[in-house]
């Protein structure tokens, strides 16, 4: 990877949200015959990183996919591990959230994960609420499946209640029912990245990123860095948004 030298960025151009599978993470740790826990590790240190970098690139929203609700097939000392590291996060890096103003939101399934893991979580809500900078949105024991499940669910309640009609449901109708829908205007990604070679969704977003623009890099999450972030960009500024129509 070429990330010795900085791109030039436009300004005008810089995607509102970006999205990050932060994949690599293990595949970081054995090159360096390291546990795949000192690989999770890395990556969360990694998370200040970029979190602080793309705030100061201005981008409104930065969402990564921390844990889906696949990976409690993992060996139980690892998710073990990697429950505890939202509780490392915040214990190390509220204070810098807090110095680049920047606002925590969560989405995913959280009455599954463990008590203290669901603490933290709201914690760093509470601690970050009245922020006015990004959003640094975790997506934990998040699977898109399960969320346009969970809407259909609610919407189904709703017309079954007789306050609905069929007619009635719009995509914004629908996108309301979203975990998304906490981000405002700023719901769908721009930008989607997928660090670690894999080119696939993973269950990640799959309503949400019906017209994102996706990069894909070779580079693990934990080496994933500025200069990474910043080419990553320089793709998808490189790139023709349409939207499904003919011109933008
Ligand atoms: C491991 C790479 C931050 C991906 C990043 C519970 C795999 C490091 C958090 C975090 C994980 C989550 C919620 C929150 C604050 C921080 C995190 C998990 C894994 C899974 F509110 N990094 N991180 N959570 N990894």
């Amino acid at each position: 990877m070429s990330n010795e030298q900085t791109v030039q960025l436009a300004p005008d151009k810089m995607p509102n949200h970006i999205a990050i599978i932060m994949d690599g993470n293990g595949r970081w740790a054995k090159r360096r015959l390291l546990p795949r826990v000192a690989g999770h590790k890395a990556g969360m240190e990694n998370v200040k990183t970029i979190t602080k970098a793309a705030s100061h690139l201005g981008v409104k929203v930065l969402t990564l996919y921390a844990f889906s609700t696949e990976n409690w097939k993992r060996p139980a000392d690892e998710v073990n591990y990697l429950m505890d590291l939202p509780v490392k996060f915040f214990n190390k890096f509220i204070p810098e959230l807090m110095a680049n103003n920047v606002k925590v939101n969560i989405m995913g399934y959280l009455t599954q994960l463990p008590a203290k893991t669901q603490q933290v979580c709201h914690d760093a809500v509470e601690q970050t609420k009245n922020n006015t900078g990004m959003i640094l949105n975790f997506a934990l024991n998040y699977g898109s499946r399960a969320e346009i499940i969970t809407a259909t669910q609610k919407l189904v309640e709703q017309a079954a209640a007789g306050e609905l009609l069929p007619e009635d449901i719009t995509e914004d109708v629908f996108a309301q029912q979203l975990m998304t829908s906490a981000l405002g205007e700023y719901a769908d990604p721009d930008l989607l990245i997928r660090t670690s070679g894999e080119e696939r969704l993973s269950n990640f977003l799959l309503w949400q990123l019906a017209y994102s623009e996706l990069v894909f890099t070779d580079c693990f999450w934990p080496d994933f860095d500025v200069n990474e972030l910043r080419q990553a960009i320089w793709q998808y500024q490189q790139r023709d948004r349409r939207f499904g129509g003919l011109h933008k």
